[in-house]
């Protein structure tokens, strides 16, 4: 048995494991014609798209539309650029946001001018590997995909066509992240409701880009010119490039996050292949939901938490203080030297109760 699975290449037994489900299961009707239906609009991150954040009324049928786009990003300041995976264009994809119960139904397309077969595995759903064994569609196809959100928390979906296409295609941008609220919203462990002001989606992301002779970023014709010395990088585990949302500097400067003293902001984090550490300097994660499951009391009071490779989670703060504030994967290398640093710009008044610079740095008296 060792001897075979040896032999059979990932992409083999995963298109062995769609071929069992596909003609094994007797699937039975499903009548959703008494469910509210809508059609909210996605988002690009770190925006999310509206959302109650109790459900109102019964559970409903939630569609969504995706339009895949392979394309040229630049992910850093000198201009290097990568031929992205794309889930509407931006890395990561948006995050969709529907309540425990509701019916999660996404249109996929394929266009014509992409050059790969993509598909999309979600975290959230049961069965045909996320919805992944459903979903292929080569250049010019489309695919409609419906599942119910039975598990309520953070969790993301993501590119899977089988094989090495797996991982090249998540490296190169193919994820995001789909919120499942409690139909009664957030709560802390005693059951108090927790309500926030705003979210911010960021999912960061692992880069691997070669380099030429001369040591700088190589730039392809197009996605699969490039396959072949990606995975060589890819292989060494180290990515190039550890970024939040899609390019160092995506949400510093004038694409920063803002918040006011006193606002409650909920930050989902992904990461769909590594591990990574989000923290807030000079701030705190006063609930947080770091694998990503909403059934599960929220952790408090946490100074960086830990997002596993391969999930989402969720993380609430309510600001005390104005100011700049980073937001980093604390690796401080992956922040500083590889990109993972956002900035939320908080405005407000300063609280000297709970910091005050009582003398300016000067010359040491003796
Ligand atoms: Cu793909």
């Amino acid at each position: 048995m060792l001897n075979l699975i040896t032999k059979i290449s990932p992409k083999h037994i995963i298109a062995a494991s769609v071929a069992v489900l596909m003609t094994t299961s007797a699937a039975f009707a499903v009548d959703l014609s008494k469910l509210e239906v809508i059609t909210p609009t996605l988002l690009a991150p770190p925006l999310v798209m509206e959302h109650n954040q109790v459900a109102q009324g019964d559970a409903k049928l939630v569609k969504f539309e995706i339009t895949i786009e392979e394309k040229l990003l630049e992910i850093d300041e000198d201009g290097t650029k990568v031929w992205a995976m794309t889930y509407a264009g931006t890395v990561p994809g948006p995050l969709m946001v529907v309540h425990e119960g509701d019916y999660v139904e996404l249109r996929l397309i394929n266009p014509e001018s992409n050059s790969l077969e993509h598909n999309i595995d979600f975290h959230a759903a049961t069965g045909a590997l996320g919805g992944g064994g459903l979903t292929h569609v080569s250049p010019g196809e489309e695919v409609t995909l419906r599942f119910k959100a039975t598990k309520s928390g953070t969790f993301i979906y993501h590119c899977a066509p089988g094989g090495t296409m797996i991982p090249w295609h998540v490296v190169s941008g193919m994820s995001g992240a789909i919120m499942v609220l409690p139909r009664e919203g957030l709560t802390d462990k005693n059951g108090e409701s927790l309500t926030y002001d705003k979210a911010y989606y960021v999912g960061e992301q692992d880069f691997y880009i070669p380099k030429d002779e001369e040591g700088e970023y190589k730039l392809y014709d197009s996605p699969s010119e490039g396959y072949e010395e990606m995975m060589e990088v890819m292989a060494t585990l180290t990515p190039s490039h550890e970024v939040f949302n899609g390019a160092v500097g995506a949400l510093t400067g004038d694409n920063a996050m803002t918040a006011k003293v006193g606002e409650s902001v909920l930050f989902i984090h992904s990461q769909a292949n590594r591990d990574t550490r989000p923290h807030i300097i000079g701030g705190h994660g006063d609930y947080v939901w770091e694998r990503g499951s909403f059934d599960d009391d929220p952790q408090t009071n946490l100074e960086t938490w830990l997002i596993a490779g391969g999930s989402a989670g969720a993380a609430f703060y309510t600001f005390q203080q104005p100011g700049v504030y980073a937001y980093v994967n604390h690796n401080l290398i992956e922040a500083v030297l590889k990109g993972a640093t956002g900035h939320v710009v908080v405005d407000g008044e300063w609280n000297n109760d709970l910091m005050e610079q009582v003398s300016e740095p000067a010359e040491i008296k003796n």
